[in-house]
């Protein structure tokens, strides 16, 4: 059985080679998508590689510009051609659970604004359904209010904390509430009613978003189109 580690890094490398000369590129978060940065790395440095990197998160900002990848805001290009990411957990429908990583909002911004989106995980990640806890984005203020609301409606909700206990902030300064539903049958439904609740900034079901998954397995990478 080949290490996590190993199949994120064989999935990474390889959804790297999407990367084309030119390319505005969005950059995800998480430690698959470390692998794709260190591969981008690279190749700016061995082969010239002229891209302009979108960042998802500060550290994805951060790690990539350490690697010698120019980063720049959504707002500062004018289009962005393909964003590369990871995900918590993949549907065969390709609806995704993302934001375990506390970056959704800013991955959201990033991917619907990508004229392409490519998402690359290790096989673990792909389950037939959606059971992955669903990471929630609110407002601070009035969310104990919301987390009682959400209560109230069966999602069994949590909060993101840090180590010392406190609230998880965002890069945009929100918290987060995971949220533990029995069944998403219908994600579309459940994304539509949680966005739909004052207080709510935006949840981790990615739907109708993503072209192609690349998928580090024990025998090498597959990818669906
Ligand atoms: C980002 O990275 C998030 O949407 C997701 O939660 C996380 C996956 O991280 P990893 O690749 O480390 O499992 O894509």
């Amino acid at each position: 059985m080949t290490d996590t580690n190993e199949l994120k890094k064989i999935a990474g490398y390889r959804a790297a080679e999407f990367v084309e000369d030119g390319m505005v590129v969005g950059i995800g978060s998480g430690s698959t998508i470390a692998y794709v940065i260190e591969a981008l790395g690279k190749r700016v440095a061995e082969e010239g590689l002229n891209i302009v990197g979108v960042p998802t998160s500060d550290k994805t900002r951060r790690t990539a510009a350490k690697l010698g990848i120019p980063m720049y805001n959504v707002d500062d290009v004018d289009h962005i051609d393909l964003t590369i990411d990871g995900a918590d957990e993949i549907d065969p429908e390709f609806a995704a659970i993302k934001g375990g990583g506390a970056a959704l909002l800013w991955e959201k911004i990033v991917a619907i604004n990508s004229s392409r989106n490519v998402w690359v995980v290790d096989e673990g990640k792909l389950a037939p359904k959606l059971t992955h806890y669903l990471p929630v984005e609110v407002i601070p203020y009035g969310s104990d209010q919301l987390f009682k609301r959400l209560e109230a409606k069966g999602y069994k909700p949590s909060w993101r904390l840090d180590q010392n206990g406190n609230p998880v902030r965002t890069d945009s300064a929100n918290f987060l509430i995971d949220l533990h539903p029995t069944d998403i049958t219908d994600p579309f439904t459940l994304g539509r009613e949680l966005t739909s609740m004052v207080g709510v900034v935006e949840h981790g079901l990615f739907l109708n978003i993503v072209d192609k998954v690349v998928v580090g397995r024990d025998n090498g990478v597959e990818i669906f189109d």
